[in-house]
């Protein structure tokens, strides 16, 4: 198939998600255009290592006008023109717009344009749906976006029933989960870091995040005064940045806790940093699906999560980790030292977590739900008619 993809390149877990599907469609022999502002950071490397740059994976920059005259960037309008172009040079079968607005929006405006039959694939992510959409002025163009594509995905359930309750749509939603390359995220060798990380054998919490509210890093830091205050030697790493890490310093610092959390920024070495860790900590105030506690999973590390949005489908409270109520500092805490401090619950969990991560998550079992939905779209099959027959 010809396939394009349209995500937000640099930002979150729609654009890995997108791009680790492109990637992995290429491989699977498909020819996959990523039509996008800036190269998607996964893009970098694509393939596995033994074949580092696919040649059927394509990047078309969409380029902006600076035209003195548009005040406020066109960025919507260049990519429908970047889309219709491509589509058109490419021939492409279908378009995968990953984040509704204005991904879906410029897509279906560009299938319009080119008057053919391409199918125009959704998937929604999150705050697409639950925030972003809700806003009223955005409330009918989301609304008319999702009916418009040909199919629609959400990477969870909760998202799938948020997004029919919140825009009463019509349309089918398939739940086609999140996914996880086992190849790069799987439990690594980290003794070496580990002994770095702690010298002291402290326990080691782990959260990583583009720091936003939403995330609730605060919660975390929190979480581990409490823990240090009961005694149990341990460190929070907290990896990702954004808006709010400052705060997060100022709270570690004004907690008398400074020396046991350690800011790392971005890093590339995730999976090594996730092995080296012995929770994963994701307390945030809204997830539809929680791609950073996947990836924790998959490198064989429990999770204390919070209960919202697709969290709990994901972390199997009492299973793969502890799920909390949102906000409840206490419980997160309390939950994190039973985990710490009962070696069989610890590897008991540790296994689940990996286990439901590598059988259910992995992208060999969830990138080919995508395959048959795009074939699915391309060629419907013609209902099934039934004669009636009447005895003689
Ligand atoms: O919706 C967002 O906040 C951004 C988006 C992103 O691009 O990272 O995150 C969402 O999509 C991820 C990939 O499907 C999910 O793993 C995240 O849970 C989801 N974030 C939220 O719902 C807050």
């Amino acid at each position: 198939m010809n396939i394009g993809i349209t995500c937000y390149p640099t930002y979150g877990g729609s654009g890995v998600v997108a791009t680790e599907l492109g990637k992995s469609l290429a491989e699977r022999g498909h020819h996959v255009h990523f039509i996008t502002y800036a190269l998607p950071m996964r893009l970098t490397g694509a393939g596995h290592e033994d074949a580092p740059y696919l040649d059927n994976i394509f990047y078309h920059e969409v380029e902006m006008s600076t035209y003195p005259l548009f005040e406020f960037p066109l960025y919507s309008m260049a990519l429908t023109s970047a889309m219709v172009e491509v589509a058109r040079f490419e021939k492409l079968d279908l378009i995968h717009a990953h984040y509704a607005i204005p991904h879906a929006t410029a897509a279906v405006l560009a299938k319009q344009i080119l008057q053919r039959d391409i199918k125009i694939v959704t998937t929604l992510h999150g705050t697409d749906i639950t925030l972003v959409g809700l806003e009223p002025s955005f409330e009918p163009l989301m609304k008319f976006s999702i009916e418009s594509s040909d199919a629609v995905t959400a990477v969870s359930k909760f998202l799938r029933d948020e997004t029919i309750d919140n825009y009463g749509v019509e349309k089918e939603i398939d739940v086609i989960p999140n996914f996880i390359d086992t190849d790069t995220f799987r439990p690594i060798d980290s003794k070496n870091l580990k002994r770095l990380l702690a010298p002291n054998g402290e326990k080691l919490l782990v959260h990583t995040s583009n720091f936003r509210e939403v995330k609730r890093v605060t919660d975390a830091i929190r979480a581990l005064k409490i823990i240090l205050d009961r005694g149990v030697r341990a460190k929070l790493l907290l990896i990702g940045d954004g808006p709010d890490r400052g705060e997060c310093q100022a709270l570690a610092r004004e907690l008398g806790i400074w020396q046991q959390t350690r800011f790392l920024g971005k890093q590339s070495e995730l999976a090594s940093l996730l092995s080296a860790s012995d929770v994963f900590l994701i307390p945030s105030g809204n997830e539809s699906f929680g791609l950073s506690a996947l990836e924790a999973m998959a490198c064989g590390i429990p999770v204390l999560s919070s209960d919202v949005g697709g969290l709990p489908e994901l972390n199997l409270d009492g299973e793969t980790g502890f799920v909390v109520p949102v906000g409840d500092v206490e419980a997160l805490a309390e939950r994190t030292m039973e985990l710490l401090l009962d070696r069989d619950l610890y590897a008991h969990m540790a296994a689940a977590a990996y286990r439901r991560a590598t059988e259910d998550f992995d992208k060999e079992r969830i990138v080919p739900r995508y395959e048959a939905l795009y074939e699915r779209v391309l060629h419907p099959q013609p209902a099934m008619s039934y004669e009636l027959v009447t005895p003689a």
